[in-house]
């Protein structure tokens, strides 16, 4: 029998979601279009022309909706605030649009949740992108002038601020690959965005702290546990490193050591532009913060494609993805399969990855400053089918979170310090450039009806939420 998993007292039990990927509402009191608007309207960019309009019309909905947390028993709720609701026009604040979160932080207070606010989850203002966007320094003062504002309003209730989500996504998918808004295919344009994203960072904090030192402050980073092909391979562990140096390293490494890694610059030389980094923009992108959000999903493994056979796997993934790579200056590496279980997503599953991953980043860049590291983003998509009743049995998803926290906990026992974990996500919702058609909510939205019905894994993490602890109650093995 496997032994019952407690989890400490203050462990924070959240669940996340994103403005535009939830609220709808598009053009209610004053909000202006962010990137993602305009973007979702550029026929061929998402899937079947579907965009955030209306999504879960969350922006109506909230008190329903945090009821529906107080009784999954959540102590804490992840959200973005959407940038042109506050800030329409990129800079003159909107009273109307900034109230909707206020009133939503009254609500979860009430209900006895601890909102954990992201400021920046994706969705520029338009007129930002027309002004040239992130490749432009001037978008990360902007930042931190609308991360004053936002604390104007809601400093005196919210104590948990996350400046960025995935600035890696925002940089390399929107202004490198074009897979997200504003779809720029631009490598110079991209690394431009990287670094104003994370000054952008550094500015809020400053601002952050300057209004009120004891905030609870940080950033949120996706990461990818990645794995040479062949591990005897050096063109195969070279390949391993240029990734896991442009998707990890390039964006914890300047935060928390104040440098950018030297083999990632080296990697990039013909590309990073020499005038980007100014005096000082590394002294402002580290100062000091209180927590590291992590979102993890997946493995990946990567081969330099070398070989003929490998070569021609690379040229087939680059026909079916036909788009540019996301990774700047390693265009040359391709992501393979490894036949180990997929999501939804076609993402590998991999619980022993993130207990890893955590173990990392508490001994090489969190532990010592005294950082703690927050689980803020973890999930499945699953295309799970409804019974009549709307009601859905989804147990890989309950098997995925399962795993998963067990990988929390085995992290925690083995000496990282994390505070809380925020399932993605509370609802189905608008999967980006994948449109509604992936489900990654614990609760399920009828999009029609605009119905919320939880799922058997949301019953069950309602159940690990109230008691602290996970029992062993039938999840399946792990899948490694
Ligand atoms: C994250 N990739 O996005 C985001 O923070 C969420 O808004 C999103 O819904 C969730 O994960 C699930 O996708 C990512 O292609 C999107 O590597 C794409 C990638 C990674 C993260």
């Amino acid at each position: 029998m496997t032994p019952d998993l407690t989890f400490p007292q203050d462990f924070l039990w959240g669940a996340a979601t994103a403005s535009y990927q939830i609220e709808g509402a598009g053009d209610a009191d004053g909000r202006s279009d962010s990137i993602w608007d305009t973007y979702a309207r550029t026929p061929g960019q998402v899937l079947h022309g579907h965009d955030g309009s209306v999504a879960c019309d969350h922006y109506h909905r909230y008190p329903q909706d945090v009821a529906l947390m107080r009784e999954l028993n959540l102590s804490s709720y992840r959200f973005s605030v959407a940038w042109p609701r506050v800030m329409p026009d990129g800079r003159t604040l909107n009273p109307a649009g900034l109230d909707f979160y206020s009133r939503l932080v009254d609500e979860l207070l009430e209900a006895d949740i601890v909102p954990w606010l992201t400021l920046y989850h994706w969705d520029l203002p338009q007129v930002l992108e027309d002004a040239g966007g992130w490749p432009e320094r001037d978008t990360a003062l902007r930042l931190a002038d609308y991360a004053g504002a936002v604390h104007d309003a809601l400093g005196d209730r919210v104590r948990h601020w996350t400046t960025l989500n995935e600035p890696w996504c925002s940089a390399f998918l929107g202004y490198a690959q074009g897979r997200h808004a504003p779809g720029r295919t631009e490598p110079t344009s991209a690394l431009r965005a990287a670094h104003h994203l994370l000054l952008g960072h550094g500015l809020a904090v400053e601002e952050l702290r300057r209004r009120d030192p004891s905030l609870q402050l940080g950033l949120t980073l996706n990461f990818t546990d990645t794995r040479p092909l062949d591990p005897a391979s050096p063109r195969d562990l070279d390949a391993a490193r240029r990734i896991d140096g442009m998707a990890n390293r390039l964006f914890v490494e300047p935060v928390t050591l104040g440098a950018y890694p030297a083999d990632v610059l080296e990697d990039l030389r013909e590309l990073w532009p020499q005038d980007l980094v100014h005096e000082g923009d590394l002294a402002t992108i580290s100062a000091p913060i209180d927590v590291l959000g992590v979102n993890y999903y997946a493995t990946q493994t990567v081969t330099a494609g070398c070989d003929p056979e490998r070569a021609s796997v690379a040229a087939a993934q680059a026909r079916r993805h036909d788009s540019p790579s996301p990774s700047v200056g390693s265009e040359h590496v391709v992501t393979v399969r490894r036949g180990v279980p997929v999501s939804d997503m076609g993402w590998e599953i991999s619980p022993t990855g993130l207990s890893d991953l955590l173990l990392r980043l508490h001994k090489d860049y969190t532990g010592a400053a005294g950082v703690r590291l927050y689980v803020t983003e973890n999930g499945m998509a699953d295309d799970d089918v409804p019974d009549a009743n709307g009601y859905v049995e989804d147990p890989d998803r309950l098997n995925y979170l399962d795993h998963h926290l067990r990988a929390v906990h085995d992290s925690l026992q083995r000496g990282a310090d994390v505070g809380g974990y925020f399932v993605w996500s509370l609802l189905d919702n608008f999967e980006w450039a994948w449109g509604y058609t992936k489900r990654f909510g614990i609760v399920r939205v009828d999009y029609d009806t605009q119905e919320r019905i939880p799922k058997a894994s949301a019953r069950w993490y309602a159940d690990v939420a109230g008691s602290g602890r996970i029992d062993h109650n039938g999840a399946g093995a792990p899948p490694e």
